[in-house]
């Protein structure tokens, strides 16, 4: 088992300095010529063998400076290339292999996606295509000629299009067939993870945008013939992703030309190689008919995450793969900083903590838990997780909240210019901030050194004949795999005090009371928590007040607080921070949800824990408040999900009982809310049928459509006729997928024909049929299990996509908790089942969902033994892939 380790860094022997690649594609035969320019680095080791990775490569010729080489010189295998005795001088290696595009299933090199040629690459895929120094430290300048029947229209690779045109048929082919060409130049040194060819009989979209040096830039989106009518919103957000990060950060345009490619056939999101940017077709295609509100709003995100990469990435780009938040985290927080600008800020920023909280803070719990900047890995692919995404771009907030708007900008600006074309590490980023700042990050640079979700508590008392509040915090962060101990963490703590009345409280000076210094006047917002158990005084504080703590969740932590349940009802109605609000709010139902969940588990029946009446009201009062956001209520109304409760558990979670607490609570919650959610869902019907995708509109069907599925948990006829109305009457996706989910998940008899009816409208929209197939997945119902592996058989379904598998079985996994935990193991069964097959296939997508056993150890013991017995079988399996056993091994560890 070899794994590969951040202190084991060293850089090549050899620099490849251009690379000229010509691909003349084959679905069986494809032949690449890469002809490299090589020199020995400047005191690199002397006479040391030159030694290219390769993967699933044959091989077929070697040419040193032009002459083919004795075999004597060099070994080649289908992993490896070594030329045994260099040049110490500059040479050129001309290296030639044969790809079968058609035969890759593991979709990572070149392959075919509905018959169209694509590549990736990122983060071992080049040395699919041929052999190379495929790591990102090695920066190349790439000329790229692509050959081909003319039946492939389009050619396109990284860079600016030099030249193109007709050919002479290769030999070996029928002289009537006609073939053309066409040359690519990227100028700008790139590491070969941002490689990228794709050629295919495919439809063009055309725009342009002039940056604002006055270039004029050609934009192209790529999509199957037939989808060139869903295209605007992807190209739309792609405008003003490029403005945006003029203006915000800026950041212009280098080359002449930006391509997006769609493609159907994709494992992840989408990739930003240079200048030509692949993409999965869910993250470009929308139309108001076929696509959500949710999904304009992940286009949106990704296209720009997958530009920004320009700059933070591929300008600048990662020195190994332990780097990887160095891209990642940051150009996720601008992606993050983007959608907020665009949208609702405070919407944004909660919708982002629930991701996390959904998806980071489970890895960081569990087995799979790591730092943000891991030290050793066995599977790159592994570790592009919501820990280096998401959290690495915490860290990147909190960084801007510690030095400021302008102290984050300047520091930023000094990394740009510093770095360009160069490939770097975090420290390297972290001293662009400490330099541009002056100050010692030190402990900061923690955050990515030191893996779990630190726990912080927090006391206040108010003292009213001192008019003096005091504030202690203690941290702690529990132990992880490999990290035992933790060392103490340099934590942003915004706050602000409210009073009992609602109103701000303002505040003379903030006192550091462990040091005794006064550490800030009335205009402090920031609390800098830098010791075990650091204590703060504010002064002044003229009368009693309720410290609002962690505003818009400054930092990755949880937060316990003396708060009472009145001071919590409080900051819920009264808080300036609209995150505290929401999280208040959810402060209040968790902790109901863990009370009655508890209830529950040791034998009371459903209604045994009755809801207070001020939390009713409380939120009644927020729902009903026109001054406040739709976007903000509908996330009010959303409960804790059921996955976050297990986590506030701990320990022998027994998902069922979590189920029905939560239930019991909307049940509870529509019962006490009664006509002023159908009133209110009334009155906030739209009349105007034209559809508009932009924020506010999508918020105020947000909220209509989260009041009609409370007011489903009733379980009423006359609710349910209004739902199937609902549907009928939609005249978007989003309502209509709306009622027919909380049909669905309400177990309303009502949706089995509805569900029918969606699938035989949308049959041929494989993106529609994704939601189809994922709603049925998360239904908690019983019948659920065999009704999912029904639809393994359905023609609908595919195992070799991976968005139909993801759909499937990624959610039956991650979002039904129900099932997937099932007390006699048939859930873990079967996605075990599924991971066994399809790691014959695709290694990559097996092992993202071998993922979700990454909580198995905080279930209670009969679960716990089902979900190890199934890990057991996934890692005895003969010829597991290494993607699929590391996950299994750490799981089981
Ligand atoms: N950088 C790619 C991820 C590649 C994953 C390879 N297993 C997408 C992104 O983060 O933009
Ligand atoms: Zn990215």
């Amino acid at each position: 088992n070899s794994v590969v380790r951040l202190e084991d860094y060293i850089p090549t022997p050899y620099s490849i300095d251009h690379v000229s690649l010509t691909v003349r594609l084959d679905p069986l035969e494809t032949f690449v010529t890469s002809t490299l320019s090589i020199a020995p680095r400047e005191g690199g080791s002397e006479e040391a063998a030159l030694t290219l990775d390769g993967d699933d490569l044959v091989f077929v010729s070697a040419r040193l400076n032009g002459d083919v080489l004795e075999d004597s010189a060099y070994s080649a295998s289908d992993e490896q290339f070594i030329l045994k005795n260099p040049p110490q001088e500059a040479f050129t290696l001309e290296l030639v292999t044969k790809l079968a595009p058609q035969k890759n299933t593991q979709l990572m090199g070149l392959y075919r996606s509905n018959g169209a040629y694509c590549t990736q690459c990122e983060a071992e895929g080049f040395r699919r295509i041929t052999y190379f120094y495929d790591r990102p430290d090695v920066l190349s300048v790439y000329d790229v000629r692509i050959e081909a029947p003319v039946e492939v229209k389009y050619l396109l690779a990284n860079g600016n299009l030099v030249d193109s045109g007709t050919m002479s048929t290769p030999e070996g082919y029928p002289e009537d067939q006609l073939w053309h060409y066409a040359c690519w130049q990227d100028p700008f040194p790139k590491p070969s993870y941002l490689f990228a060819l794709v050629a295919g009989d495919l439809a063009r979209v055309e725009d342009r945008f002039v940056t604002r040096s006055g270039r004029d830039i050609t934009l192209h989106i790529y999509v199957e013939h037939g989808k060139e009518d869903r295209v605007d919103h992807a190209m739309d957000s792609l405008k003003r992703s490029m403005k945006w990060d003029e203006d915000v950060f800026d950041r212009e345009y280098d080359l002449d030309i930006f391509m997006i490619v769609a493609v159907s056939d994709f494992n992840m999101g989408a990739m930003e190689n240079k200048g030509l940017n692949v993409f999965n077709d869910k993250y470009v295609l929308a139309k108001p008919e076929t696509a959500t509100d949710t999904d304009y709003a992940l286009i949106e995100g990704v296209i720009a995450h997958e530009y920004f990469h320009n700059w933070t990435g591929n300008r600048i780009t990662c020195r190994d793969w332990f780097q990887l938040c160095l891209k990642e985290g940051l150009t996720v927080f601008r992606d993050q900083e983007f959608s907020s600008d665009m949208r609702s800020r405070p919407v944004k920023r909660i919708s982002d903590v629930q991701q996390l909280r959904a998806r980071q803070f489970p890895e960081d719990s569990g087995p799979l838990a790591h730092q943000v900047r891991p030290e050793v890995y066995s599977e790159i692919n592994n570790f592009y997780t919501s820990t280096v995404y998401e959290k690495g771009a915490e860290v990147c907030r909190m960084l801007e909240t510690l030095l400021g708007k302008e102290g984050f900008k300047a520091g930023l600006d000094l990394y740009f210019d510093r770095f360009d074309g160069q490939a770097v590490t975090i420290e390297d980023f972290i001293a662009s901030f400490e330099e541009a700042c002056s100050v010692d990050l030190s402990q900061f640079a923690l955050w990515y050194r030191q893996a779990g979700t630190p726990d912080l508590v927090a006391t206040y008392s108010y003292d009213a004949a001192r008019e003096q509040l005091s504030l202690s915090i203690e941290q702690s962060c529990p132990p992880t795999p490999g990290q035992p101990t933790k060392k103490v963490m340099h934590i942003p703590v915004r706050f602000g005090l409210v009073g009992r009345d609602g109103s701000p409280v303002g505040f003379t000076s903030v006192i550091d009371a462990n040091s005794g210094q006064e550490i800030g006047k009335s205009d402090c917002t920031v609390l800098e928590i830098r010791e075990r158990q650091h204590k703060f005084i504010l002064t002044g504080v003229s009368k009693d007040a309720i410290p609002s703590l962690l505003r818009g969740f400054s930092a990755p932590v949880h937060l316990r607080t003396n708060l009472t349940h009145d001071d919590y009802l409080c900051l819920m109605g009264h808080d300036t921070d609209p995150f505290n609000r929401w999280e208040a709010a959810q402060f209040i139902l968790m902790d109901h949800l863990v009370q009655q969940t508890r209830a529950l588990q040791a034998g009371a029946n459903t209604s045994s824990h009755a809801l207070d009446d001020s939390i009713l009201e409380a939120l009644k009062a927020c729902l009903m408040d026109d001054s406040l956001e739709h976007a903000f209520r509908a996330q009010l109304l959303q409960l804790p999900i059921e996955s976050d409760v297990g986590r506030e558990i701990g320990h022998d979670v027994d998902p069922d009982a979590i189920h029905r607490a939560r239930e019991s609570l909307r049940h509870a919650l529509s019962t006490a809310l009664g006509d002023s959610l159908i009133d209110l869902y009334k009155a906030l019907d739209d009349k105007d049928t034209s559809f508009r995708s932009d924020a506010s509109s999508a918020g105020r069907r947000a909220l209509r459509n989260g009041l009609l599925d409370l007011a489903l948990a009733r379980k009423e006829e006359a609710i349910s006729d209004l739902a199937v109305a609902h549907y009928h009457n939609a005249t978007n996706m989003t309502d209509r997928f709306a009622a027919l989910a909380s049909l669905t998940r309400n177990e309303m008899p009502a949706a089995n024909a509805l569900l029918d009816a969606f699938h035989a409208e949308f049959t041929n929209d494989a993106l529609v049929i994704d939601k189809w197939l994922s709603l049925q997945a998360s239904a908690p119902q019983e019948e659920t299990l065999q009704r999912v592996k029904d639809l393994l058989s359905h023609p609908s379904f595919s195992m070799n996509n991976p968005n139909r598998v993801r759909s499937l079985i990624g959610a039956f996994a991650m979002n039904n908790q129900v099932q997937f935990n099932r007390k006699d193991g048939e859930g873990f069964k079967l996605v075990a089942d599924i991971i066994i097959e399809l790691d014959k296939s695709n290694p990559q997508t097996a092992a993202r969902l071998a993922n979700n056993f990454r909580s198995w150890k905080a279930l209670e013991p009969d679960r716990q033994g089902q979900a190890k017995k199934e890990l057991l079988r996934i890692a005895n399996t003969e010829s597991l892939s290494k993607d699929v056993a590391d996950i299994a091994n750490r799981c089981l560890q």
